[in-house]
């Protein structure tokens, strides 16, 4: 029998088995499964290392659920829409389907040959018009709800590729003068911005219930909530109206956090987008062409440029009139596109009013006493000066007073979360299902006529859906009239925003998913992907949820009950990437070695480098197991009778169980690993010690055989099948212990301080073969006192008068003995009990003598014993000679 474990022989076998059997499909009428995802990969036709880390970690917890005996959905699917497809066709002269289904192909078999047991006739694809109908018919709802809008939308423009680029997609390129120019990452032309008609999610209207909700999911990480609250940007502030004479509207709102500075208003600024703004380009081309200019620019390199105005606003509370600026600075969408501007206490505002020569005027003074704001603005809280009856007012109070008794300022919230752009001016995505006629305006594509199926494509620059007529032209589904097909696509994140739905029932022709199934398996149990997708994808899948809920398509408000995002697999201190020039696949060191280390790597959250000493130690563990079963097999001499090291062996076994069970519910999986190896040394030491009995040692190695499949399933088949014979351990019992644990971490603590302690004596006193070792239990009144001492509850005086029974007393030196409990007493626990400690030390005598040689008694001290003194509770007493 050969003794190498190769998974590559065994694979194809175990997965022939595994499809027969049908382990993992789940049936549609399954109850209450636990549902456990990965984030679908984008088809970029390669598995790179950060998939096989996540679809490692949803694999080993899908298995254990499994094995546990839930009934189980872990899904796969296909991002399969995107640019990267149409460069890709471009270069290799094909289109993108038939690229896209190619590199789906390749990586299906990729993630088949990493041993995932996924429910395969769940599959699904997003590029194919039954997947994308969908996002057709959801949009169509979603129009319906108002929650569509089209508008003008200053973008990112490439001229040469005549398409919108993503931020993602513009790099900054330095020339030889240090200056910085931003340019298209495909074709390095000068990227501009243009002002164009595009289709947007209104998810700003969920912005309040997105932010409130974030509080209750406990089972996402406190760092992607902190993210998805920063990117909401929930800020409570004040609106303060300065009313502007000879203007169409009559006033101006400005948004601000620090109303208590109003009577430090030197000017009012408008973004270059303002209502006010336009109003008055529209009379002034000078005006026209500086804002133009000042668009086409980010608003972070405007510095402190702005535009004088004729314009006046009248102060609220003072009747003063200040001048009215358009300032670069000023955000169009950020609150309402106007500021109050107080350069005294307000940074920015500062900068400006230097740059303009706009006068300072100070009205907060520091609780410290008086500040120069000449150099700098103070933005700290204090005291008012300056502000008619306000003054002397604590900043917090005048804010109070100033809200209640003015008409003019008014309570609001305000939130950085933007409308979702999904308009995309190119080919590979979701056609948006809208024709524009003439005299009926954008009318959506009615439903029986979905799905708007992408033409076939064609190579042009641009976007290839304008260039095809047959495509464009159409007739209007109101009038009948000629009109046409809207050209622009979806951002893929529409399709990913809902794919965890369509996994309940991937087949169904009249709904996008089942509600019944819906409404009885989600949420989603555990979802694990990549923390860069802790803002978008996961903020869109939320609100998804959340607006089919309110289209009364689904009965639960958030999509995920725990989240998971995996850290990154470095090398050389870099993430792995193609262009780094340091990637690992997956099969180069094979594919389940390369599973099992990425799993016992670090804690899943974790970064971690990616090494070939570590890879070994993952393969060593799996040759190790391979071994000991085919040694076990091949082992002649048996034994039955049970011996007090058996004992101490076998409750390792349930120890460790029980350890690896809680590490697989928290997913540390690399502690799960580590429990593992340290169970199979002691085997091994028990093995080679002398001739183990038959029925731990089978009972070991099966449960170990257990442990390890859902992390190295077939690793775990062939232990299992050798062991047994019989049966496949994917649809095994996850083992539990033969008796309660309920100590085991206390007693494990016994046994390894005590052998810890032998081995510091023998080093200290520099004993290399000891003929003798004693280990003294403590004399029973220690254990008494320490159980006294453990049940304490009352204050420290009360201590010693409790511990130290009149009985006690009796004892020497019981006294020191209570008094050092009484020190420690923050660190006690319930000790073991003097008997229990004398057989657990007994059991591991084996131990100590496979270490050190020699003789090892275990015996319990009287009082009258010398080493009495010495022996404590949890810490026995050693003499070695
Ligand atoms: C007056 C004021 C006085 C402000 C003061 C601050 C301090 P932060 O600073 O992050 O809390 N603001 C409001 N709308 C803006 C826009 N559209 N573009 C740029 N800046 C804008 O954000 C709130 C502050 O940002 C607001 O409070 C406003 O300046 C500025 F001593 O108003 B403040
Ligand atoms: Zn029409």
């Amino acid at each position: 029998m050969t003794k190498i474990y190769d998974h590559a022989q065994v694979r194809e076998f175990w997965q022939h088995v595994w499809e027969q059997e049908n382990v993992y499909e789940l049936p549609d009428d399954a109850t209450d499964p636990t549902y456990v995802l990965g984030m679908f990969p984008y088809t970029s036709g390669t598995l790179h290392m950060g998939h096989v880390r996540n679809y490692a970690i949803t694999d080993a917890y899908a298995r254990y659920r499994r094995m546990c005996g839930d009934a189980v959905l872990h899904p796969m699917g296909w991002d399969a829409f995107g640019l990267p497809a149409e460069n890709a066709a471009f270069e290799r002269y094909t289109d993108p389907e038939t690229w896209t289904q190619s590199c789906i192909n390749r990586m299906r078999e990729e993630l088949q040959t990493m041993g995932f047991g996924y429910d395969w006739s769940r599959e699904i694809t997003t590029c194919e018009p039954e997947y994308y109908r969908w996002n057709q018919w959801l949009f169509t709802r979603l129009h319906e709800a108002g929650l569509v809008e089209y508008k003008a939308a200053t973008v990112n423009w490439c001229p040469d590729c005549e398409t919108v680029l993503a931020n993602a997609q513009v790099e900054e390129h330095v020339h030889d003068d240090g200056t910085t120019d931003r340019v298209c990452w495909r074709c390095e032309t000068s990227v501009g911005r243009r002002d164009l008609d595009q289709w947007f999610l209104s998810i700003g209207e969920y912005a309040e219930e997105l932010h409130e909700d974030l509080e209750d999911l406990e089972g996402w990480e406190e760092n992607v909530r902190e993210i998805q609250r920063n990117w909401i940007g929930r800020q409570e502030g004040v609106e303060i109206s300065f009313s502007v004479p000879d203007t169409d509207e009559e006033t101006v709102s400005v948004f601000t956090t620090r109303p208590d500075t109003v009577y430090g208003a030197t000017y009012l600024a408008l973004a270059p987008g303002h209502p006010l703004t336009d109003e008055l380009t529209a009379k002034d081309d000078e005006l026209t062409a500086y804002v133009s200019a000042l668009k086409e620019r980010e608003p972070s390199d405007v510095g402190a440029e702005g535009w004088e105005t004729d314009l006046e606003a009248i102060h609220p509370l003072t009747g003063e009139s200040l001048p009215v600026y358009v300032g670069g600075y000023v955000l169009e969408d950020v609150g309402t596109g106007a500021v109050m501007g107080v350069p005294a206490h307000n940074e920015r505002d500062h900068a400006f009013a230097l740059e303009q020569e706009l006068p300072l005027q100070q009205v907060v003074e520091p609780a410290d006493g008086p500040v120069d704001i000449s150099e700098e603005a103070y933005t700290g809280e204090g005291q008012l000066i300056e502000s008619g009856p306000y003054t002397r007012l604590e900043t917090e109070a005048a804010r109070k007073q100033l809200i209640d008794e003015h008409e003019a300022f008014e309570e609001t919230v305000t939130y950085r979360l933007r409308d979702w752009l999904i308009s995309r001016q190119r080919y590979w995505g979701t056609p948006i299902p809208i024709v524009h006629c003439e005299d009926c305006g954008r009318v959506p594509v009615p439903d029986d006529q979905l799905p708007v199926e992408l033409p076939k494509f064609v190579q042009t620059t641009g976007n290839p859906l304008e260039a095809i007529d047959s495509f464009v032209k159409t007739t209007c589904p109101e009038c009948g009239e000629p009109a046409r097909r809207e050209t622009d696509t979806m951002d893929t994140f529409f399709d990913s925003a809902w794919y965890y739905l369509r996994f309940l029932s991937p087949d169904l022709e009249d709904a996008p998913f089942d509600q019944e199934l819906a409404s009885e398996w989600l949420p989603v149990d555990v979802y694990v992907g990549g923390e860069e997708h802790a803002i978008l994808h996961l903020l869109y899948i939320r609100f998804f949820t959340k607006a089919l809920a309110d289209l009364g398509l689904l009965d639960c408000r958030e999509p995920v009950e725990r989240l998971l995002t995996q850290g990154t697999v470095l090398h050389s201190g870099q993430k792995m990437s193609k262009s780094k020039g340091n990637v690992v696949a997956p099969h180069e060191y094979g594919a389940e070695t390369t599973r099992l280390f990425v799993l016992s790597a670090a804690h899943p959250k974790q970064d971690f480098e990616w090494t070939a000493n570590n890879v070994g130690a993952a393969y060593d563990l799996q040759q190790m197991l391979y071994g000991m079963v085919t040694d076990y097999l091949e082992a002649t001499t048996i034994r039955t009778e049970a011996l007090p090291r058996d004992e101490y062996v076998d409750r390792e076994i349930d120890r460790t169980i029980e350890a690896v069970t809680a590490e697989f519910e928290r997913l540390r999986f690399h502690r799960a690993v580590s429990e593992i190896r340290t169970l199979a040394r002691l085997f091994r030491r028990y093995r080679g010690y002398r001739t183990p009995q038959e029925n731990v040692w089978r009972r070991g190695l099966l449960t170990l055989a257990a442990l390890i499949a859902p992390m190295a399933p077939y690793l775990g088949e062939e232990l299992w099948n050798k062991l047994r014979g019989d049966g496949l351990v994917v649809q095994a019992d996850w083992p539990t212990p033969a008796s309660p644990v309920e100590n085991a971490r206390q007693e494990r603590r016994l046994v390894e301080t005590t052998i810890d302690d032998v081995r510091d004596i023998t080093e200290v006193v520099a004993i290399e073969d000891p003929h003798r070792i004693e280990i003294v239990v403590a004399p029973n009144w220690k254990f008494t006192a320490a159980k006294r001492a453990a049940d304490f509850e009352g204050p420290d005086e009360a201590f010693l008068d409790y511990v130290l029974t009149d009985e006690l007393e009796g004892e020497a030196g019981a006294r020191a003995y209570v008094t050092e409990l009484k020190e420690r007493r923050a660190e006690l626990e319930m000790p073991l009990g003097a008997g229990r400690e004398h057989e657990l030390l007994d059991r591991a005598r084996w131990l100590l003598e496979d270490e050190f040689g020699g003789e090892v008694v275990v015996w319990q001290a009287t009082a009258a014993d010398e080493l009495a003194g010495k022996a404590k509770p949890g810490k026995p007493a050693i003499e070695i000679e």
